[in-house]
């Protein structure tokens, strides 16, 4: 197995690893500004070991933790673990790995969220394991992605939401696209490095499942019963509870050459862009429609849906995904920075929080990687400049629970560390440090690769 590699100055300045490029030249020193970006993820990363060591989450406010469940799943440092290896942070991410694999157990009497867990812990390790070779990281993968197969046992094969990760006992048969459709990046991953079929099997038929229920015009609706196959909700949007089912249909191609979810992709963003789309004096939003008749019920955008310029620019949709990324930037400038819903059409909140989401910053990082635009990077100083302004505490960074009052929220999720400051290192970072048309992000910002392909040219 290929490590990803840390190279070293002559001054001992540490310079990340040439990311799936790895055993090519040194890569460029980091500039001030990413530099910048890897010391906010420290301060952020050290209030979390000060204060919540072993456990889940740091609580910045009370700076104590959070555990979701009765048992921690070390979320932080799973989710954490590759932006340290990006960011080139070597000895704090061996620390860390060490501390996973001794201490990370799934044989938990617990009920986890399927989705969550897949996204963040699975393909957490998944990425963590291709980039160091550390065995026991995908021992651990292919233990939890077995007991969480037991929720693909409904009728349909779409997931339950929620399984016992001892008992294999299912709940929760309501679910919505999201969480039925992005599965299967890191499901096919374990099926590739493990030879075990059966986990890429399983989502996928899931996502055919799902699929094969789109209304006549070729929507998708908010709600579904995995049971019966049933629409409960037909509001159709890209919002969250939807928006990764589209991202993992691309991207599932994209990895695997998987010519069926090419296809489930094309015939899906051709819907999205004509019954979702709207483009208004204000610019291009996505706002909701009815999925039978696509006729609009509203006109909400907000934090979730400003991870779609990112997937339309790696489908090669340049134009859209440029006129959508200028929305979601009039979005968080119009406050400072952005609400998690607003109204499109009157530029009024809808829902106030910041929950230090990361897709305004993804979609910045692809745009910029595609198009060389300097637009992108004055964006991410934006970003940047917010988020040190407002979320910044002194313990780690807290969401806010008003950006119009500003006013915070005692939380800092996992996926900050995980998505939002590694998307915004690499926006500043060296191109090199990482090929995006050679890896694939999963929905959590882990970045997967065809290693099993054996194939020089893959990388
Ligand atoms: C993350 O867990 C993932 O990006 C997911 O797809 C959406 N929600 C959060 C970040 O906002």
């Amino acid at each position: 197995m290929r490590r990803w590699l840390c190279t070293f100055t002559l001054l001992g300045t540490l310079i990340p690893p040439a990311v799936a490029v790895a055993q090519k030249p040194a890569v460029a020193a980091p500039g001030p500004m990413a530099l910048q970006v890897r010391s906010e993820f420290l301060y952020a990363w050290n209030a979390y070991k000060q204060y919540a060591w072993g456990h889940d989450e740091l609580t910045p406010l009370s700076k104590g933790h959070h555990d979701w469940y009765n048992k921690s799943l070390l979320m932080t440092p799973v989710d954490a673990l590759d932006t340290m290896i990006i960011m080139g942070l070597t000895d704090e991410a061996d620390k860390t790995r060490e501390f996973i694999a001794t201490n990370l157990s799934f044989d938990q009497d617990i009920e986890v969220k399927n989705f969550e867990i897949t996204i963040r812990l699975l393909g957490g390790l998944l990425s963590s394991y291709q980039m160091t070779g550390d065995h026991r990281l995908l021992d651990l993968a292919d233990n939890l992605g077995n007991r969480l197969l037991p929720v693909f046992n409904s009728p349909t094969g779409m997931p339950y939401m929620f399984v016992n990760l001892k008992t294999g006992k299912t709940r929760g048969a309501e679910s919505n696209p999201a969480e039925i459709g992005t599965l299967l990046l890191e499901f096919g991953t374990l099926s590739k490095l493990t030879g075990k079929p059966i986990y890429y099997d399983k989502a996928k038929n899931a996502v055919v499942a799902l699929y094969g229920r789109r209304s006549k015009i070729g929507l998708v609706g908010s709600t579904i019963n995995v049971e019966t196959g049933q629409w409960i909700d037909a509001t159709s949007h890209i919002s969250g509870g939807i928006d990764s089912y589209y991202e993992y249909l691309l991207k599932s191609w994209l990895l695997f050459g998987d010519k069926d979810c090419k296809k489930m992709w094309e015939n899906s963003v051709k819907a999205v862009n004509k019954y979702l789309a709207d483009n208004t004096r204000n610019g291009l939003w996505y706002g909701q429609v009815d999925m039978n008749t696509g006729k609009r019920l509203s006109t909400q955008y907000g934090a979730l849906d400003a991870f779609f310029p990112a997937v339309l620019a790696r489908s090669g949709d340049l134009d859209r995904a440029r006129k959508l990324q200028e929305s979601s930037y009039k979005m968080w400038t119009t406050f400072g920075i952005e609400p998690e819903t607003l109204d499109y059409t009157t530029m009024k909140v809808v829902s106030p929080g910041y929950q230090l989401r990361p897709e305004i910053i993804e979609s910045a990082y692809y745009l910029s990687f595609y198009t060389k635009d300097d637009r992108y990077q004055e964006m991410g100083s934006t970003f940047l400049l917010s988020l040190v302004r407002y979320c910044k505490t002194d313990t780690g960074y807290a969401a806010l629970s008003n950006v119009e009052t500003k006013a915070k929220r005692d939380s800092m999720e996992s996926y900050f560390l995980a998505e939002t400051l590694k998307y915004l290192y690499l926006l500043f970072a060296p191109r090199e440090t990482l090929d995006l048309n050679k890896v694939v992000f999963n929905t959590e910002a882990h970045p997967l690769r065809k290693t099993w392909s054996n194939q020089a040219k893959d990388f």
